[in-house]
Parts: structure tokens; C-alpha cells; sequence
């Protein structure tokens, strides 16, 4: 062979050797051990939180006995062994959704996830509403937490309170920050009032034969 044809038969082989690659996947690395370690990371390096859905090429590198590299989501459930070690190579295709990656023995301590394709952010966990009780009795009307204290400052969102008129003179009053609620002058009971506190003042106060007793306002932000 000439040296010509030897160059040029190289370059076939290496053209072929890309081909192959590319068509495999882009590569993503796992890695799990020798401590209580997990990660995985792009081709760069770097961490993987997102990725686009198509074909990758995971190589784990499983550095200890105690642990191994579990990957699991949409189509996918590839693992190492718990007692071996090495670099394992596996074929993935992603589609759009969640992935995850945990040591089986360790799944508290080692663990991670990433997103493929857009997914949908988690809806906001609902808050608990503020509980509040609402007194009215002969002689003062209060707004106060469950424990007693009084009420000095709220934050925008639900609230359930618990309305004690204790006055058939005089009705339980809460209005301002998007809350218009009473009871009647001559009510006497306890009432619950689930209300959505909006920004602005809240008024609390009493509807009530003379003298009218003097209730409170508290900010809502
Ligand atoms: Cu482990």
C-alpha cells in the first residue's frame, strides 16, 4: 500500500468512528462514589438539570461496592450493581418529564433529578390558612391567634376565624382587605367565616347599641 492510500483509508475510518457517535447520543456522565457521592453532568461537565428530549450515551462511573447509580423516568430504568464497580455505558432516549437518579441502599442521602423537554412548573403548594378568633363581648371586642395573643400584622391569604359573640347587644364586624363579614346586633353564638385576606387594612370592630367599643385595624401585605 502507498503511503497516499493508508492516509486516506484513516480518514474513512475516522469519518465512520464520528458517524457512529453522533448517532448514539450526546454523552451524559454518572458518577457514584467512593464516598456518599451521586452526580450527573453533561458533556461539559457540568451539572444536568435540563435537557432537551433525544439520544444520549450515559457512562456511569461506579467507584464503590456500597453504592451504585439507579436512573429512572419516562422509559428509562437503568442501574449499576450495588457491588460492583466500573464504567457502565448505557443507550437512553429522553422524552419530555421527570428523571431521577438515586443510590438504591442510600436513596435519602443520594439522590437527584432533572427535567427533560419544558415541564411544567409545581403548582404552589397551598397555603394553610391563619387561623384567628374574633371575641365581642358587653364590654370589648378583640382580634386574637389561637394562643391568645393579640393580632398585630397579617399576611395576604386564606384565614378561617372564629367569630365569639358573646353579646346580644352587640355583632361581630370585620371588614377592609377584601373582608365584609358580621353577625347581628342581636346574634350571640360562635360562627366560623372562611375569608381571603387581600393587601390593605383590616377593620374589626362591632356593630352596636352606644357606646361602640372600640376594635382594632391591622395590616394585610
Ligand atoms: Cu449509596
Amino acid at each position: 500500500m502507498t503511503r497516499l492510500r493508508l492516509v486516506a483509508a484513516s480518514a474513512v475510518v475516522a469519518l465512520v468512528l464520528v458517524g457512529t457517535v453522533g448517532a448514539v447520543g450526546s454523552p451524559l456522565n454518572g458518577s457514584v462514589g467512593p464516598g456518599f457521592t451521586i452526580s450527573l453532568t453533561d458533556g461539559s461537565g457540568v451539572r444536568v438539570t435540563r435537557l432537551d428530549a433525544g439520544a444520549f450515551t450515559l457512562t456511569v462511573d461506579d467507584e464503590s461496592e456500597d453504592h451504585n447509580f439507579h436512573l429512572r423516568g419516562p422509559g428509562v430504568d437503568v442501574s449499576t450493581g450495588i457491588d460492583t464497580t466500573g464504567s457502565t455505558t448505557f443507550a437512553l432516549d429522553l422524552v419530555n418529564g421527570k428523571y431521577t437518579f438515586v443510590c438504591d441502599p442510600h436513596p435519602g442521602q443520594m439522590s437527584g433529578s432533572f427535567a427533560v423537554g419544558e415541564v411544567a412548573p409545581p403548582p404552589p403548594t397551598a397555603k394553610p390558612p391563619v387561623r384567628l378568633t374574633l371575641t365581642v363581648t358587653a364590654k370589648a371586642v378583640s382580634l386574637a391567634t389561637p394562643a391568645g395573643r393579640p393580632v398585630r400584622a397579617l399576611t395576604i391569604g386564606p384565614a378561617v376565624i372564629t367569630v365569639r359573640d358573646r353579646s346580644a347587644v352587640r355583632g361581630a364586624r370585620l371588614v377592609g382587605a377584601g373582608v365584609g363579614r358580621s353577625t347581628t346586633v342581636r346574634f350571640v353564638g360562635t360562627v366560623t367565616w372562611k375569608v381571603k385576606l387581600a393587601a390593605g387594612t383590616l377593620l374589626y370592630g362591632s356593630d352596636a347599641r352606644k357606646p361602640v367599643l372600640k376594635g382594632g385595624r391591622v395590616p394585610v401585605s
